[in-house]
């Protein structure tokens, strides 16, 4: 995921400076005249035919990812149009050749002619690189980050587009093909003059994508958030593919809800959602955070609707001013002593969850994938409202301050606990030379890149693996009882654990601040359970460790999950292995359906030429490498609260949802 994003940098430069261009050919090219009409069509086409050669610069990548960014693309023109105060209803339809059509309620593109291009507005929209929002009343469009590159854009890598304009009374339609214009913007027919908006379809070119199926839950998800961030819009989602999907999104309470949302699988500590809301300097401002009784941090950040899951300013201006505003308010209501020390920003935000969502109109991104917010003033913009608003609520609610106070306080010990613990581990690491963990049995190799280490549930398993691993390059280690669940644990807690304080210390990156992925000892961590539901309850919650720990190891590919064998197929004396139900099928339809078939078995029970056949062979081994989408950071960690957390119902309910996904799941 994160090595496909790299081709974005640095792309809204280049973009920028290809608009410029155009528009120069533009105020050039003016006339009715056709030949001139003929040079700026070239013009046109050589733009998007930029667009059609280098993809990856425009949309992010040509992947999944890529494919679901042209529908965000286009039901971002129709939120902005919301945001601008002109429509309150967004329909999304996946059709069943997986083309897609967005519809709004809004004013429609406009239709008439742009003198500067000599032609309507909604062709221009459409052909020419960066053209959106440039025209109108403008200022309104605050679309930025990833997106905002454009309908043209869209439009160069669909195979075809249609756009339909409902405006005074009358419908307007274009065709393109690979971005070409088939005909001119023509009027199909007359409408109810009080119905107007847009409505685009569009087939993403196979020719550009690798992938051309639209996948249901990511358009979900994201079309859930883009509801909670835009308060009052009403989002429709239909697949009318073969497996047909409906719903719509509609939150009054915008971000409010958003935080409820999130919290649904853990206990809150007080009944209502904080929420503020202000503009300064320009920037407008919204906050939304309640604590549960779970000990992570889950803190979302967006601008203009787009998630910056790097931070940045307003993330900063938010943990300031939390934590000099709740320390200030517990100095004066003498919650916090004169001797007592200030609460860090980090016991304030234990079982956090917040959304700090800020609306600029021109925003600056900065970092590597150009996914952190740089706009200074935002800084200011956050802390100030938050300040002032957080103040004037914890007056108001003192039994909630003294809740938030006393949290944070077990938190300030627990942490000073596990820094101890930490110190310790550290101490007997140095005073037992290279410290390895005694129930290692580590690889003969020192060279990382070549190194791998399987992670396997309890003693049983350890035998049968270490007798067939290659002892030159493959480490063993043995879990042994239940992997503690980190989700319900706090840090002293999780330092004190002899299995998690194995794994950091043969892994050898260490954890949290003193994260160090060059101190890797393993290129690959490899999860070996059982193919049962005990071995998936323990590969899950070795993940979820993983992921709130070290989620570097898994966004860096490093870490894999084993493929024991669901079933042994058994004909004429030959043995055939089947990782999954379809392959036992497809298995028996091939040897015959007399074979006899047998359920997996313990990785204990196996043989050791079978073990090392099967699953831990790099020659005959299939490995499932984990990774992590950076889509929608809020949705994986809602799953791994769901599934780890203390409510049973929305755990139940997400089993339920997907079943189909996770079969053998059972927590
Ligand atoms: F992406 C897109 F261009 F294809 C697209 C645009 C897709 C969808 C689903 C909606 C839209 C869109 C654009 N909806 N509403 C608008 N509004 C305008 O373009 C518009 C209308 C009127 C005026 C005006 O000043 O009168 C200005 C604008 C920008």
């Amino acid at each position: 995921m994160a090595a496909e994003n790299n081709e974005r940098d640095n792309k809204y430069l280049d973009n920028e400076m290809e608009a410029q261009e155009m528009e120069k050919s533009f105020e050039v090219n003016n006339g009715h005249n056709s030949d001139e009409y003929d040079a700026s069509q070239i013009q046109i086409l050589e733009g998007l035919e930029a667009v059609r050669k280098r993809p990856g610069m425009y949309i992010g990548s040509t992947s999944i990812s890529g494919l679901h960014h042209m529908v965000y693309e286009i039901v971002d023109n129709g939120v902005d149009e919301a945001l601008a105060g002109f429509c309150d209803e967004v329909s999304v339809t996946i059709n069943p050749d997986n083309s897609v059509t967005v519809k709004d309620n809004g004013r429609g593109i406009p239709v008439d002619i742009q003198k500067k291009a000599g032609k309507p507005a909604v062709e221009v929209v459409f052909t020419i690189l960066h053209a959106g929002g440039k025209f109108g009343n403008g200022g309104y469009k605050v679309s930025g980050g990833l997106h905002g590159v454009g309908a043209s854009v869209v439009n160069a890598l669909s195979e075809w587009l249609e756009v339909e304009v409902r405006k005074n009374g009358e419908v307007y339609k274009q065709r393109y093909e690979r971005g070409k214009v088939m005909y001119p913007l023509k009027k199909i027919g007359t409408c109810d003059p009080d119905d107007h908006g847009t409505t685009v379809t569009f087939k993403p070119d196979a020719e550009i994508f690798e992938e051309t199926v639209f996948d249901y839950k990511t358009i979900k998800t994201r079309l859930r958030e883009t509801a909670f961030l835009t308060r009052g819009i009403k989002i429709h989602l239909k697949d009318d593919r073969e497996e047909k999907h409906d719903r719509t999104f509609h939150y009054e309470g915008g971000i409010k809800e958003f935080v409820t949302y999130l919290n649904q699988a853990n206990v809150p500590l007080y009944p209502n959602v904080i929420y503020c809301e202000g503009e300064r300097l320009g920037i407008f401002v919204e906050v939304a955070m309640q604590h549960t009784d779970a000990y992570t941090e889950n803190i979302y950040t967006f601008v203009n609707n787009i998630n910056t899951p790097e931070g940045g300013t307003h993330l900063t201006g938010f943990r300031n001013a939390l934590t000099k505003t709740f320390n200030d308010y517990a100095r004066k209501m003498k919650l916090l002593k004169d001797n007592d020390a200030n609460l860090s920003g980090e016991d304030i935000r234990e079982g956090l969850t917040a959304i700090i969502s800020v609306k600029i109109e021109d925003p600056q991104f900065e970092g590597q994938t150009k996914m952190k917010l740089g706009t200074s003033e935002a800084n200011q913009a956050v802390s100030q409202v938050l300040t002032e608003q957080l103040t004037y609520f914890l007056e108001q609610n003192p039994q909630v301050a003294k809740i938030m106070c006393e949290k944070s306080i077990l938190a300030q010990r627990a942490r000073a606990a596990a820094r101890k613990a930490r110190e310790l581990t550290r101490r007997k690491s140095v005073l037992e030379g290279a410290g390895l963990p005694g129930k290692l049995a580590d690889c003969q190799e020192k060279d990382p890149e070549k190194c791998e280490i399987f992670i396997v549930e309890g003693d049983s398993a350890l035998g049968p693996a270490k007798n067939c691993r290659d002892i030159r390059y493959q480490a063993v280690m043995p879990l042994r009882g239940k992997v503690l669940n980190v989700e319900k644990a706090r840090l002293d807690k999780i330092y004190a654990n002899k299995e998690i304080q194995g794994m950091i210390t043969a892994f050898g990156t260490g954890i949290h601040d003193d994260f160090d992925i060059t101190k890797l000892r393993y290129n690959k961590i490899i999860i070996m359970t059982d193919a049962d539901v005990d071995g998936a309850h323990i590969s899950t919650l070795m993940l979820t460790f993983l992921y709130r720990f070290m989620p570097d190891l898994i966004k860096e590919g490093h870490v894999y999950l084993a493929q024991p064998p669901l079933y042994y197929v058994r004909k004429n004396k030959k043995l055939y292995y089947a990782y999954s139900d379809a392959e036992r099928d497809k298995l028996l339809e091939q040897v015959g359906k007399d074979a006899d078939v047998q359920r997996f078995k313990g990785l204990g029970e196996m043989e050791d030429q079978e073990l090392s056949e099967t699953t831990m062979d790099p020659e005959t081994r299939t490995l499932l490498r984990v990774n992590m989408s950076e889509d929608s950071r809020s949705e994986l960690d809602l799953t791994f609260t769901t599934l780890m957390g203390d409510q049973v119902e929305p755990r139940r309910l997400f089993i339920e949802e997907n079943a189909k996904y996770v079969d053998n799941l059972d927590v």
